[in-house]
C-alpha cells in the first residue's frame, strides 16, 4: 500500500513526498484505492453479461453521495491497511479523509436515497446502474451574514474527482426542437438542435467488495467544439457561444426540492439525461439480443419521482420510429420496462409541463403522449388525463407509464391510494405498492459512527453490517451492566467531539452532557422547525421563570438549507439565528439552554451530527412527510424520536416499541379533519397561554430589537394562514417534549430506551428495501446467488 501511494504521487500526481500538499495525499490514496476495486467491477460486468443477467436501471436527477473514500475504503476492508501506511508515511488518515469535498448532487431525501440504493444493490449483488447527470455545481453552499442565508456556487469539479473514469467513447447525441413529419407511415424528427452526452462512470462496489455496479453520469458537451469560422473572422465570443450554451445543460442542479415551474432548462435537464439512458441501455441490450420483444425480460427502469417520466414517450419513441415497433405493442412494452416511485403529495410538487413549451423542445414527444392519451382513455373511459388545462401531468403520465407505482413509507402509499392517484387506483388497483425506505448501514453506522460500531462487533461479529436485523441480539445487552456502561460512552464520546467541533467553527461552547436535540433537514413549513424554535422560546420563558427548577439542560441543534426563492423558508432561518443571538447570550439560562445552527448542513455534516445526537425530531404535519429518512439514521444510531405519525415514523414507532418514543400531534386524518375548521389557529393560539406569550414576544421585536417588525410577517402567518398546524400541534409538542426532559434525567433508562431503538432498527436497511424492489417490481436476481442455488 505504502508503495502504491507513492507511486501514485509520483507518476499520477508528479509530486514526490516532500512537496505533496494534503490533496496531493489524497489524491494518491484515492487513486490506489480505486486501483484495488477494479477487479472486482471488471468480474461483476462479466457475470452480469454470461448469465444474461436482468439488469436495474435506477434514473434519477439526484445522487447525493457525499463524501466517497471513507464508503470505498471499508467496503474493500482497507481501512487498516490504509491508516498504517499513512501513518509510515508520516501523514494523518482523518486530515485526508476530510479534504474530499461532498459530491452535492442532490437537495436532500430524495437523492440521498438514490445513494443509499447504489450502496444495497452493490452488496446484494444485483446488477445495476445508477443513470443521473454529472452537475458541475451541486447544491449551493449555505452561509449566514446577519443570519440570514446567503449562497454560493458550489464547486466541487474544481479539484480532480478521484473515483471517476471519464468515457469519451461513450457518447449519445441529445436532439432537441424542430418539427416532425409523417411520411408513408414512418414518422421523422428534424430537431433543429443537438448536443453530446459524455458518461463519466463511478464504480459503486458492495460491501466487502464482492460486487461493482456503476454510477453513470451524463454530461453535456457541443457536438462541435468550436465555431472556427467566427474565431477567424475575429468574433471570439461567437466562437465559443454553441460551446458555452450546450454545456449549461449539466451546469447546475436546481437548488428547489418542490418545483421551479416552468423552466426550459430543468426540462432539457430531464430529456437530456433521460435519452442518453436510454439510448445507452438499449445499446448494452442489442449487443447481445435480437428480440425487443423480450425487452423486458432483460430491462428493469426505475423512475425516481416524475423527473425521468419523459422516459415513458421516449422508450416508444425509440422503439416505434427507430426500431420499427407498432405503436399499439410499443406501449405495453415501454410499461413492462416501466416502474415509478412517488415520494410527495403536494400539490405544488407535482410536474407539470405546459403543453406549448414541451411541443416546443420535444414536439415527437408531445405526439406520443397523446396517443398514451387516447389509448387509455380508449381502454378505461373516463380515466384521468395526462392532459389538462394546457398542461402535460408528469405524474399521471409516469403512473400511465408504469407497471408498478411505489409509495416511500406504508402510511404515504395509503395516502397515495386515496389522494393524488385515486381514480387511477380504481382502474388500476393492483399497480401501486409500498416500498419503505430504508438507510444503508454501511455509511449510517459503521462508517459515521466507529464507536458504537466497534461496540456491537465486538459483542456479535461483524455479521450486522450486510444483515442489520442481526441488531435484535442486542436487546439481550440491556441488562450486561458493562455492555449498558459502554454504549452510554460511546454517545458521551460523540458528544464530546461534536462539541469540539462546534466550539472550533461556531464559537459556542457546549455542555456534552446535556440533551442534544438535532432538527437537520431542508428547511420547510411543514416539517415545522418554527414549531421546534417556538417550544425553544418557549421553555426559555418557563426557566426564566423557574429558575430553582431542576431543569434538563438542552441543546437545540438546527441544521438545513432553504430553497433560494422560498422567502418564508429564509425568513424561519433568520428567527432562528435571531432566537439563538438572544438566548445564547442570557445568563439567566447560561449552561441549560443553547441552540446552535452551523452553515451548510450536508452529507457529512449529518455523519458528525446524527452519531452525537440524544433526541431525533421528526416533527412534520402528519401526512406531509412521504417517508423520511434521517428519521432512520438517528433512531439507528441510538436516539430516540419526538414525532408525529407521519411517514416512516409510524413503522419506526412500531419497530422500536410505542414506550421508546416521544409520540405528540394531531394524526393525518385529524389534520384534513381540523383544516375545515374555520378561525383553527386562533382558536389554538387562544387556548394556549404559552403559545400566545411567545408569539406575543417575536411579534414586539424582542429578537430583532432594531427592527421590531422584522418578523411580522411569520406571526401572522400563524393567526392566518397556518396551513401546516404549527398552532394547533405545539402544546401536544410541548407536552411531549416536557416528558423527554423527565426521561433524560434517569440517564440508564435513557440509555436503555436508545439501545432498544439501535436493537430494533435493523429492518430499515435499504438491503430489505431494494429486495422488495427486486422481487415485487424488478423481477430482478443477483446472478452469484443464481449459480451458487
Ligand atoms: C422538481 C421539478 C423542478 C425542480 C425541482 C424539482 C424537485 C427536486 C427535488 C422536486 C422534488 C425534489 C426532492 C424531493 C424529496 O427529496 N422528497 C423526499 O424523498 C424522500 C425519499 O423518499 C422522503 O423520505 C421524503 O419524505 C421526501 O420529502
Amino acid at each position: 500500500m505504502k508503495d502504491d501511494i507513492l507511486n501514485r504521487l509520483q507518476f499520477s500526481l508528479g509530486k514526490d513526498a516532500d512537496h505533496a500538499s494534503v490533496y496531493d495525499w489524497r489524491m494518491a490514496v484515492s487513486l490506489t484505492v480505486r486501483d484495488q476495486m477494479v477487479d472486482t467491477w471488471f468480474n461483476s460486468t462479466k457475470e452480469a453479461y454470461a448469465a444474461s443477467s436482468k439488469r436495474v436501471y435506477y434514473l434519477s436527477m439526484e445522487f447525493l453521495i457525499g463524501r466517497l473514500i471513507e464508503d470505498m475504503i471499508s467496503n474493500l476492508q482497507l481501512e487498516d491497511t490504509v491508516r498504517g501506511a499513512l501513518t509510515d508515511l508520516g501523514q494523518d488518515f482523518d486530515e485526508i479523509v476530510h479534504d474530499e469535498p461532498d459530491a452535492a448532487l442532490g437537495n436532500g431525501g430524495l437523492g440521498r436515497l438514490a445513494a443509499c440504493f447504489m450502496d444495497s444493490l452493490a452488496t446484494l449483488g444485483i446488477p445495476a446502474f445508477g443513470y443521473g447527470i454529472r452537475y458541475e455545481h451541486g447544491l449551493f453552499e449555505q452561509s449566514f451574514a446577519q443570519g440570514q442565508q446567503v449562497e454560493r456556487p458550489e464547486t466541487w469539479l474544481n479539484q480532480r474527482h478521484a473515483w471517476e473514469f471519464e468515457r469519451p467513447e461513450v457518447q449519445f447525441p441529445i436532439c432537441f426542437g424542430g418539427h416532425v413529419d409523417h411520411h408513408d407511415g414512418k414518422t421523422t424528427w428534424h430537431p433543429s438542435e443537438k448536443v453530446l452526452a459524455t458518461a463519466y462512470d463511478t464504480p459503486v462496489i458492495g460491501w466487502k467488495n464482492e460486487w461493482g455496479n456503476t454510477l453513470r453520469l451524463w454530461s453535456a458537451e457541443p457536438v462541435s467544439q468550436f465555431d472556427l469560422d467566427s474565431f477567424n473572422r475575429g468574433d471570439y465570443l461567437a466562437a465559443g457561444r454553441s460551446e458555452a450554451l450546450a454545456r449549461t445543460i449539466s451546469r447546475v442542479l436546481y437548488p428547489d426540492d418542490t418545483t421551479d415551474s416552468g423552466k426550459e432548462l430543468r426540462l432539457k435537464q430531464e430529456y437530456f439525461f433521460t435519452a442518453a439512458s436510454i439510448q445507452d441501455l438499449m445499446r448494452r441490450y442489442l449487443q447481445d439480443h435480437d428480440d425487443l420483444r423480450q425487452l423486458p425480460e432483460h430491462v428493469a427502469i426505475q423512475l425516481n419521482d416524475t423527473h425521468p417520466a419523459i422516459a415513458g414517450p421516449e422508450l416508444v419513441r425509440v422503439l416505434v420510429d427507430e426500431h420499427g415497433i407498432d405503436m399499439a405493442e410499443a406501449i405495453p412494452l415501454a410499461r413492462a420496462c416501466l416502474a415509478y416511485t412517488n415520494h410527495t403529495l403536494l400539490p405544488e410538487a407535482l410536474e407539470k409541463w405546459g403543453e406549448w413549451l414541451l411541443g416546443r423542445i420535444l414536439p415527437r414527444h408531445l405526439e406520443i403522449i397523446r396517443i398514451i392519451e387516447e389509448t387509455q382513455q380508449r381502454e378505461h373511459p373516463g380515466s384521468p388525463r395526462i392532459l389538462e388545462h394546457g398542461d402535460v401531468r408528469m405524474g399521471e403520465l409516469a403512473f400511465i407509464m408504469a407497471h408498478k407505482v411505489n409509495g416511500v413509507s406504508a402510511l404515504h402509499t395509503e395516502l397515495v391510494k386515496e389522494t393524488v392517484f385515486a381514480d387511477l387506483h380504481r382502474i388500476h388497483p393492483t399497480r401501486i405498492i409500498n416500498q419503505t425506505n430504508g438507510i444503508t448501514p454501511r455509511r449510517w453506522l459503521y462508517n459515521c459512527n466507529p464507536g458504537l460500531r466497534d461496540l456491537i462487533t465486538d459483542a456479535m461479529g461483524d455479521g450486522w453490517v450486510a444483515d442489520l436485523e442481526q441488531l435484535t441480539a442486542l436487546k439481550a445487552k440491556r441488562d450486561d451492566a458493562a455492555f449498558m456502561q459502554a454504549f452510554q460512552a460511546s454517545k458521551r464520546d460523540n458528544k464530546a467531539a461534536l462539541s469540539n467541533w462546534i466550539g472550533q467553527t461556531c464559537g459556542i461552547a457546549l455542555d456534552p452532557d446535556a440533551m442534544f436535540d438535532v432538527q437537520i433537514k431542508r428547511i420547510h413549513e411543514y416539517k415545522r422547525q418554527l414549531m421546534n424554535l417556538l417550544e425553544t422560546v418557549a421553555l426559555w420563558n418557563d426557566m426564566r421563570d423557574n429558575p430553582d427548577h431542576d431543569w434538563t439542560p438542552r441543546v437545540k441543534i438546527f441544521g438545513g438549507k432553504a430553497a433560494p426563492g422560498y422567502y418564508m423558508a429564509k425568513d424561519i432561518i433568520r428567527l432562528i439565528n435571531d432566537v439563538a443571538e438572544v438566548i445564547n447570550n442570557d445568563p439567566a439560562t447560561k449552561g441549560r439552554l443553547k441552540i446552535v445552527y452551523p452553515p451548510n448542513y450536508n452529507v457529512t455534516m449529518a455523519e458528525r451530527l446524527i452519531p452525537a445526537s440524544d433526541l431525533s425530531e421528526q416533527i412534520s404535519t402528519a401526512g406531509k412527510e412521504a417517508s423520511g429518512t434521517g428519521n432512520m439514521k438517528f433512531a439507528l444510531n441510538g436516539a430516540l424520536t419526538i414525532g408525529t405519525l407521519d411517514g416512516a415514523n409510524v413503522e419506526i414507532r412500531e419497530h422500536v416499541g410505542s414506550e421508546n418514543f416521544f409520540l405528540f400531534g394531531l394524526t393525518a386524518a385529524e389534520v384534513m379533519e381540523r383544516r375545515q375548521h374555520h378561525g383553527y389557529a386562533r382558536a389554538a393560539i387562544e387556548a394556549s397561554p404559552r403559545l400566545q406569550r411567545v408569539l406575543g414576544q417575536i411579534a414586539e421585536g424582542r429578537f430583532a430589537p432594531h427592527d421590531t417588525g422584522r418578523y411580522h410577517g411569520v406571526v401572522g402567518m400563524l393567526y392566518d394562514h397556518d396551513y401546516f398546524l404549527v398552532t394547533c400541534d405545539f402544546d401536544s409538542y410541548f407536552d411531549a417534549q416536557r416528558r423527554a426532559d423527565n426521561a433524560y434525567q434517569n440517564a440508564d433508562n435513557w440509555a436503555a430506551m436508545a439501545l432498544m431503538n439501535t436493537a430494533s432498527m435493523g429492518w430499515f436497511s435499504s438491503d430489505r428495501t431494494i429486495k422488495g424492489y427486486a422481487r415485487d417490481i424488478w423481477n430482478a436476481h443477483p446472478p452469484r446467488a443464481a449459480m451458487d442455488r
